[in-house]
């Protein structure tokens, strides 16, 4: 509650005490400012007739993290007509009240404010959870397919604007299906989650990484060269040839194939092109004997 009238103030925290609130009063704007930032409140009362208070501090309130959504009641000494009203939901109130406080009014319109809050982060919360479960693969908990080019999406739409180069690397387990085949799905599921926790290792912050299909991932690494590129695919090639992963008392050796794409200048390249480039070093690693890594990039056309 923001309000520089102590009577009222005082009027308000008793009975609102008496009905189990709990009322954190601030008699200056400045204050109120300081103690929403450090606390978390469920509801603000804002009375209009405080210096620098109103509108304004309502206003710079709702900026504060967490505070978008958070009922508002604006108290006023005033006669209010409509306009007023109307200006106060602009603010975001949900009630203007007219000083002197009417209890019952007050506790009802508290409640509904209350119950409102109590909605919007039940709201959020599952808006939230929803946002998880249509970005995430279940399995491995990477990005899904949907999610990862969305991510591409605004990474190649950066680094066109900055000219930064990026590369992509396409990764493919070899004979996954033969895994499946001898040792059953669930050693199979047990292997892309292993290979997915070894490519999480190696990537770095700022690297985008998911799983594209059953057993395929795309790893997209901004502002990077193509030799380090080449290192980082070769890095995991490695790492999973010599890993063993032990499911259900059985052994089991799995091996990677990548294609790097290196794009020195990103600019006005297409997802698909990118993909496509990469997928086609991918197929040339497969093809030449699969536990490989086969690069597509400026870098090596210049040396060649
Ligand atoms: P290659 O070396 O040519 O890449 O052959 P591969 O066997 O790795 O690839 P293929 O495309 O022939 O088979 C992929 C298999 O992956 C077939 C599919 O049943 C299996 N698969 C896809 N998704 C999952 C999953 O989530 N869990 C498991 N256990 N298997 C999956
Ligand atoms: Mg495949
Ligand atoms: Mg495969």
């Amino acid at each position: 509650m923001a309000d520089s009238d102590e009577e009222s103030s005082n009027f308000i925290a008793e009975l609102l005490s008496l009905y189990n609130y709990e009322v954190i009063h601030a008699p200056t704007a400045a204050e109120a400012a300081h103690l929403a930032a450090s606390l978390q409140f469920d509801s603000l009362i804002v009375s209009l007739d405080m210096p620098n208070g109103g509108f304004t501090l309502s206003q710079s309130l709702r900026e504060i993290d967490g505070y978008d959504d958070v009922p508002v009641l604006f108290s006023t000494s005033e006669v209010y007509d409509y306009a007023l009203l109307m200006e106060a939901q602009f603010y975001g109130a949900l009630f203007l009240h007219m000083k002197p406080f009417n209890e019952c009014e007050l506790l009802a319109q508290l409640s509904t404010m209350v119950r409102l809050k109590i909605l919007r982060d039940e709201i959020k919360g599952r808006l939230s959870e929803l946002d998880r479960l249509a970005s995430t693969d279940p399995l491995t908990g990477l990005y899904n397919r949907r999610m990862f080019f969305r991510r591409m999406d605004e990474e190649v739409a950066r680094a066109g604007r900055t000219a930064a180069p990026m590369c992509l690397i396409y990764v493919d387990i070899g004979y996954f299906k033969v895994i499946n085949d001898d040792h059953g799905h669930a050693a199979g599921d047990a292997v892309l989650q292993q290979v997915a926790r070894t490519m999480t290792r190696i990537i770095r912050r700022g690297d985008v990484l998911g799983r594209i299909g059953g057993e395929e991932f795309l790893i997209l690494l901004p502002d990077t060269p193509g030799s380090a590129g080449q290192r980082i695919a070769e890095r995991l090639r490695q790492r999973v040839e010599h890993a063993t992963i032990i499911y259900g008392g059985h052994k089991i050796k799995v091996t990677i194939s990548a294609g790097v794409f290196h794009a020195a200048d990103p600019v006005g390249l297409s997802l698909d092109e990118m993909v496509k480039v990469a997928d086609q070093a991918l197929y040339e690693a497969k093809e030449t004997g699969r536990n490989r890594v086969v690069y597509r990039g400026e870098e090596e056309n210049n040396n060649s």
